[in-house]
């Protein structure tokens, strides 16, 4: 369905895992004109899309490339996204999640007349510990978060308040739980997984997936799913309001990799790898997705084991063809 041809959308970040997806929902099913940005080192795959370099830490360059598009729509996806980074480098993880987010709305603030809507994309992490029984969380669930990154994207979410309540900006903030898809980095535990399965049916690896805590229970989500619920929120979203996305329903790790060595139809055992091991797992979380599905009417649509599927199919190709 073709919404508002004339609309022009920003994505920056659009190299990242989510950012392709998005691209083509965008331009393909909203008849958005899409530009995307990127880090300079960073390939690209989509064709079809003007690209242009862009770090979010330069302030200035953010200003010129918003005073020459003037997008009506920006997706903030650029981020410092690994937990596991977060750690090792909590410093260069505020500044890209914090500095970065604050240079965009700062580059956006300052140019005259210029109002456009802003989506920030935060993640589920942003909760952290939940309170003794407490596993299905609202936005207005109290924030503890366990790692550098959910802090900073707490922060980012925080200031996407600040800026909308006191300076009118049509900002929407995002809490992303997991989402899962075609392409993904195997540092997720889906991709992983589907990673092992498909070098064991290549008979590239010893029929056994080493994996890390499996009693853990997650919300999980295609990414074509969240990115058609982040086309809604640009357009339905309120202002400075903050948005749950996930399922609303909640799969043990175990679950997933049942479900995946089940599709393989190979015989496959699992094991614990201590190095896979997060020692501050939190047992269960589950989103509240009532205020997304009131506000824009969205629905899941693409059932897991599909996607699991398709992520299998992505990482059995990879390995036919070779490809990194
Ligand atoms: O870190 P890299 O080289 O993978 O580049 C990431 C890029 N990025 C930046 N872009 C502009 N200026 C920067 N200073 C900067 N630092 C990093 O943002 C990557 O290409 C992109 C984010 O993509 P992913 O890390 O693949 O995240 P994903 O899964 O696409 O998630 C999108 C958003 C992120 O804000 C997550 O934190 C959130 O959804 O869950």
């Amino acid at each position: 369905m073709i919404a508002d041809s004339r609309k022009t959308a920003l994505v920056i970040g659009a190299a990242g895992f989510v950012g392709g997806y998005l691209a083509k929902h965008l331009k393909n099913d909203l008849g958005r004109d899409t530009v995307l940005t990127k880090l300079s080192h960073e390939s690209i795959k989509s064709e079809g899309f003007p690209v242009y370099d862009l770090d979010i830490l330069r302030q200035d360059d953010i200003y010129s490339l918003l005073k020459k598009l003037m997008p009506e729509e920006i997706y903030h996806l650029a981020a410092q996204s690994s937990v596991a980074l977060s750690w090792k480098d909590p410093g260069f993880t505020a500044a890209v999640n914090i500095t970065g987010c604050l240079n965009l709305l700062e580059a956006v603030r300052s140019i005259e007349g210029y109002s456009p809507k802003i989506l920030l994309i935060g993640s589920g992490e942003e909760y952290g510990f939940l309170p003794d029984g407490v596993t299905l969380v609202s936005e207005d669930t109290p924030l503890n978060p366990g790692n550098p990154y959910a802090v900073t994207k707490a922060a980012q979410n925080m200031f996407g308040s600040v800026y909308a309540r006191s300076y009118g900006m049509h900002i929407v903030m995002v809490r992303a739980f997991n989402h899962i898809g075609p392409g993904q980095l195997p540092q997720f535990a889906a991709a992983d997984f589907c990673r092992q399965t498909a070098e064991i049916m290549a008979g590239k690896r010893e029929n056994i997936i080493r994996t890390g805590n499996l009693s853990a229970k997650r919300d999980f989500t295609d990414v074509r799913d969240v990115v058609r619920a982040y086309g809604l929120l640009a357009e339905k979203g309120r202002d400075g309001v903050t948005y749950n996305v996930g399922s609303g329903e909640c799969l043990s790790i175990e679950e997933l990799l049942k479900e995946i060595i089940k599709q393989s139809g190979a015989e496959i055992r699992h094991e614990t790898d201590p190095l896979k091991l997060r020692p501050s797992d939190m047992p269960e979380i589950r989103a509240d997705i009532s205020r997304l599905q009131r506000d824009t009417g969205w629905k899941r649509e693409i059932p897991l084991a599909l996607t699991l599927r398709e992520m299998l199919e992505y990482e059995l190709d990879r390995i036919k063809n070779n490809k990194e």
